[in-house]
């Protein structure tokens, strides 16, 4: 009976001190958050999470009349979550806000992800515009002919590309700049090309696409690919600001 007693003993003891060790086992923490810098907030002018919609959801609210784009995967595999264009007649149209001519020596950042398909010919892909050629060219946001990232404005010497080639099939993120005097271009927020610009006049007339221009009131239709996350900014962001975005 002692020894029936002690055995007892001994094993409760054991799952006792066994209990305390597995309590005692540190909780795994949970990874830490990484949110968007609130910094980001500021100057934001216009936003397309495209999250189910093309909806602006920055300070002006606008809702983007869809012309054949469609919702598909973003980068993070999530469903209708980033819009597809043709390349043929696909474009969404945001009106013409006040906010976005850009005049004189205003600055501003356009940003946005962008998976391209080869459409097999040299045109331009434009991923947003307020652009009408021969009438009012106020500027865009574009991967050239050579597969560049180029960005627009009216006046010379027009334009500033990237060096880098933009490959298809993959997401990337491109940004462009105007700082009152340089305009640039980042490729997943890498700087990719910088060019002396004077200033820019102002273009109140022509409405903002995604996916297209205009050239002498004629919609062009231009892009053939997918696009999420479209941002414009009515200042210069700082390395980190455009590092976070290209890596989130
Ligand atoms: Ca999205």
């Amino acid at each position: 009976m002692k020894t029936f007693l002690c055995t007892c003993v001994c094993a409760a003891f054991l799952l006792f001190t066994s209990g305390c060790v597995v309590s005692d086992d540190p909780i795994t923490p949970m990874p830490e958050p990484d949110p968007e810098p609130i910094s980001l907030r500021t100057g934001l002018i216009f936003h397309t999470p495209f999250s189910g919609n093309a909806d602006d959801i920055a300070l002006n609210g606008i809702a983007g009349t869809i012309t054949g784009a469609t919702l598909t995967s973003d980068r993070h595999g999530n469903p209708n979550e980033a819009y597809r264009f043709d390349g043929v007649d696909d474009v969404i149209n945001y009106g013409n806000p006040a906010d976005f001519g850009f005049g004189g020596a205003a600055t501003y950042t356009m940003a946005a992800w962008v998976k391209l398909e080869d459409r097999g010919d040299d045109q331009r892909n434009t991923i947003i515009s307020k652009f009408n050629g021969g009438v009012a060219a106020g500027w865009y946001l574009a991967v050239n002919a050579n597969e560049e990232i180029q960005a627009y404005r009216n006046v010379a010497p027009w334009s500033v590309s990237g060096g880098s080639s933009v490959p298809y099939g993959e997401y990337v993120h491109v940004a462009a700049s105007f700082d009152g005097s340089n305009f640039s271009v980042w490729l997943n927020g890498e700087l990719d090309g910088t060019t002396v610009f004077r200033t820019h006049p102002n273009d109140r007339n022509t409405d903002m696409l995604i996916g297209g221009t205009f050239n002498r009131n004629v919609l062009v239709p231009l892009l053939k690919g997918t696009v999420d996350d479209i941002r414009i900014y009515n200042r210069v962001l700082t390395a980190e600001e455009r590092t976070w975005l290209a890596t989130h």
